[in-house]
């Protein structure tokens, strides 16, 4: 098998878990590593046996035996990078949200389409098995007509004042903070499941702490805690929190919350579906699980096992009852994909692409314009 050789842009929280989760996946090689400080790439690179690092990314992107790139800095990078890369040719697989605003996105994905590039804005959590139960049970009709979405993303590792990371500062982030870093992957799945687009929105965000202490020390994600009060104190302009009513194709009705100021939450994506024949209900701090309500009989908690899997569920677990798989597994599979679709170029498309990440952008958009002006707003659907 020709090793498909990759690179990773970016040496924080993502950039080590996207490096940990490619040694995993067969026929490719991580031959390069970018930081903007070459010391963090040297140090990162130097524990996995990547030999090559660079404090520019343009050096990867001029090297023609590079096939592919990560994108997994912060979000203002990601359209600078993923139209620098997909202009040298390489296939990419960026983070999310893709952008930063709805056009840069739709620029990347119009280049990414004329270039014909394989390209991948990395919405992960589709990619649990029990999640991927919930979206086959949808489709072969076992929940009937969705009727109700409802659930939130939760985590605390910003509930501290003096917590601080790059996802506060919106010229890093973007305008939006909490909805832009954990809601986009709630709305991903909740429209990947139900196979229904959000048509309409109603949306409440708010700032807990007007101002935070931005130390003078790099502070990677989740670390956030440990960060002492000492720095210069900076207005917030990304929310803490958002609320979310919205409306779907066909009359469902949904609602949400995302914080990551939820004291004891420490990464739950809770997903539910209410349908006119059954429900399901996951907590991906509880990913083997998933709840199926029943109107006229038991309901169940099913753990998750390959055997009693929807067939087009089976694939996305590799270990069989019992043995959990999780977070780290999550970026296997769809990195998996990924590169099977570059080795094949004929071979279906079973990942989320950039346009999914554009759709990210159109929603994030209309929660902003509804926070701002307290009022329903309307989706546009592709
Ligand atoms: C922080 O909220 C974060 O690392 C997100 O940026 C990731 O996308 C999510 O998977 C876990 O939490």
């Amino acid at each position: 098998m020709k090793r498909i050789r990759t690179a990773i842009l970016g040496t924080g929280f993502m950039g080590r878990v996207h490096l940990e989760a490619l040694r995993r996946v067969e026929g490719v090689e991580v031959v390069a590593i970018v930081g903007r400080e070459l010391a963090s790439a040297q140090s990162l690179g130097a524990g996995f046996g990547v030999e090559r690092s660079e404090a520019d990314y343009r050096n990867v992107l001029s090297d023609a035996s590079i096939d592919a790139v990560h994108i997994c800095t912060p979000n203002a990078l990601h359209y600078p990078m993923a139209k620098d890369a997909l202009l040298a040719g390489k296939h990419v697989l960026c983070e999310k949200p893709l952008s930063t605003s709805v056009e840069t996105a739709a620029e990347i994905v119009r280049l990414a389409a004329e270039r014909n590039l394989r390209n991948c804005v990395c919405q992960n959590l589709r990619f649990y098995p029990m999640v991927q139960q919930m979206r086959r049970m949808r489709e072969d009709g076992d929940l009937g007509r969705i009727l109700i979405v409802q659930g939130n993303y939760l985590q605390d590792w910003l509930l501290d004042e003096t917590a601080w990371n790059w996802r506060i500062d919106s010229k890093a982030a973007g305008q939006s903070r909490t909805m832009g870093d954990v809601g986009t992957h709630w709305f991903d799945m909740a429209e990947h499941v139900t196979g229904l687009r959000v048509s309409s929105l109603c949306a409440d965000l708010q700032i807990f702490y007007p101002t935070r202490t931005r130390p003078t020390t790099k502070v990677e994600t989740f670390t956030a805690k440990a960060v002492t009060a000492s720095g210069e104190k900076v207005v917030v302009d990304t929310e803490d929190f958002g609320s979310v009513l919205f409306h779907m194709d066909g009359g469902a009705r949904g609602a949400m919350m995302a914080s990551q100021m939820a004291a004891g939450r420490k990464n739950q994506l809770k997903m539910e579906i209410y349908g006119t024949k059954a429900s399901v209900s996951w907590d991906q701090e509880r990913p083997d699980e998933l709840w199926v309500g029943h109107p006229d009989s038991a309901n169940h908690l099913y753990i998750k096992d390959p055997t009693l899997l929807k067939e087009q569920a089976k694939s996305y677990a590799d270990l069989p009852c019992g043995h959990s798989e999780g977070y780290d597994d999550v970026f296997k599979q769809i990195f998996r994909r990924f590169y099977a679709s570059i080795r094949d170029q004929g071979s279906p498309v079973e990942y989320p692409q950039m346009s999914d990440g554009l759709r990210q952008l159109v929603l994030m958009d209309a929660e902003l314009k509804s926070h701002r002006s307290r009022r329903w707003v309307d989706v546009e659907n592709p």
